[in-house]
């Protein structure tokens, strides 16, 4: 739920929690509790007329400095007040996971990733470090030596439920506090015969906490968060031990009027991209022209809605020409199973662009596993034309909604990736 639009203005951003439930309960007992809505502090004024949007398309990508550093996967490092990581041993890739929640996870053979898995090269996939900016760490089991206890930039203590601000231990707090493991799960659960299944089971997750215990984010907050996940200095805060080449944003910013990309977002998102790493965002969860929202509808996001199995737009999901490209989400009744062991705990059925996205950030990180210095644009490009074309050339009926070039292909996107030497 949001406020009506009117002339108030929100800061925070949101978690796309589409009906995600509360922990504990089932996705038809409840709809999520109206958010609170921070009033704007006298030190952010906004300029009095906001500058014509500028056609997307018409941009070009802002390329990354000089050649791409090889970032060959070191190991992880924790920050000294974190829990040690434990030994980071490789996940290996099964063909058919026999994770029992497996053959409930729809999602994936949607998106071909089973066939993914079974190329060799796959299989010989190198270590991929990904940023999930969310609600924060969470000690779990599937991605047990593969996930760090990033930061906490959540600077409210009113809203961070930690005592403090900002500090360096990420551990999510409050009601939502799984959302950030679901999301982490879909991207690299292990393949373990336990659980359920991720897309890389070798990629290594950093969690950066933005959201406080509400489930809002504050706009410098997230801006700090994305720098330094991508390893950008950030004033008063240690530089981050494992920067991330894929920044997973399943979040919005709920500004009403939504007219565009925040200036201060766009900032980060072009300076992490210079530094060679590709933010993917879920494009909300209203039903909207997405070109309104940040980061959805900031320039160099790959931004990601939702779609069924079918490849058809659910009502929630938004859209437009700021949309890349599309990922099963789930909809009302036929959700994205993912499981968790933070709040209650246990198997859900959630649905929303926050799932979406981490499909593609999952697949992302299958091809840096096998073409290392793929840039954030080559990136883009290989995942955006290997996408599998909507049933009858559309998501909607109505033109303007498109939801990009199609559906998640997970085997097309690797085998593109395999046939070319870019990126090697
Ligand atoms: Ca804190
Ligand atoms: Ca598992």
């Amino acid at each position: 739920m949001r406020a009506t639009p009117s002339a108030l203005l929100c800061l925070g951003l949101t978690l796309l929690l589409g009906s995600l439930p509360a922990p504990g309960l089932t996705s038809s007992a409840l709809t999520i509790p109206a958010l609170t809505i921070p009033a704007l502090p006298p030190t952010t004024p906004l300029p009095d007329t906001l500058p014509p949007s500028t056609p997307l398309d018409a941009l070009p990508e802002i390329l990354p400095i000089g050649t791409p550093t090889p970032r060959p996967a070191p190991p992880l490092m924790t920050a000294p007040v974190n829990p040690p990581a434990a030994s980071a041993a490789p996940g290996t890739f099964a063909r058919t996971p026999s994770d029992p929640l497996f053959t409930r996870q729809w999602t994936l053979p949607v998106i071909r990733a089973p066939q993914a898995w079974a190329l060799p090269a796959v299989q010989a996939a190198q270590p991929v470090t990904v940023a999930v900016l969310d609600t924060g760490f969470v000690t779990s089991p599937e991605l047990a030596g593969r996930a760090v206890n990033g930061f906490d930039f959540v600077s409210d203590p009113a809203r961070a439920g930690d005592g403090d601000g900002r500090d360096a231990d990420s551990s999510g707090v409050g009601p939502y506090a799984y959302h950030g493991e679901v999301v982490a799960n879909i991207i690299a659960a292990a393949h373990d015969g336990r659980g359920m299944a991720g897309l890389n089971p070798r990629a290594r997750v950093v969690h950066v906490r933005v959201a406080g215990t509400d489930g809002q984010i504050d706009v410098p907050d997230l801006v700090d968060g994305l720098k330094w996940a991508a390893g950008l200095p950030v004033p008063g805060v240690p530089s981050n031990p494992n920067p991330a080449r894929l920044l997973n944003l399943s979040l919005f910013a709920d500004f009403i009027p939504l007219t565009r990309c925040d200036p201060r977002v766009q900032a980060a998102v072009n300076a992490v991209t210079a530094r060679g790493a590709l933010v993917i965002a879920g494009a909300a969860n209203d039903g909207a022209d997405a070109g309104g929202y940040s980061p959805a509808g900031c320039r160099n996001v790959l931004t990601v809605t939702s779609v069924t199995a079918q490849g058809a737009r659910p009502a929630y999901a938004n859209w437009g020409r700021s949309v890349a490209l599309a990922a099963p989400g789930g909809e009302v009744g036929h959700g994205v199973t993912v499981s968790s062991v933070s709040g209650a705990g246990g198997v859900r059925d959630p649905n929303g662009t926050s799932l979406a996205a981490p499909h593609v950030t999952g697949v992302a990180s299958l091809l840096l596993g096998v073409r290392p210095n793929l840039t954030p644009a080559s990136l883009r490009r290989i995942l955006t034309t290997t996408a599998a074309p909507f049933p009858g050339g559309h998501c909607d009926p109505q033109p303007a909604r498109s939801c990009g070039t199609g559906t998640l292909n997970a085997e097309a996107a690797l085998n593109s990736a395999l046939s070319s030497s870019l990126g090697k």
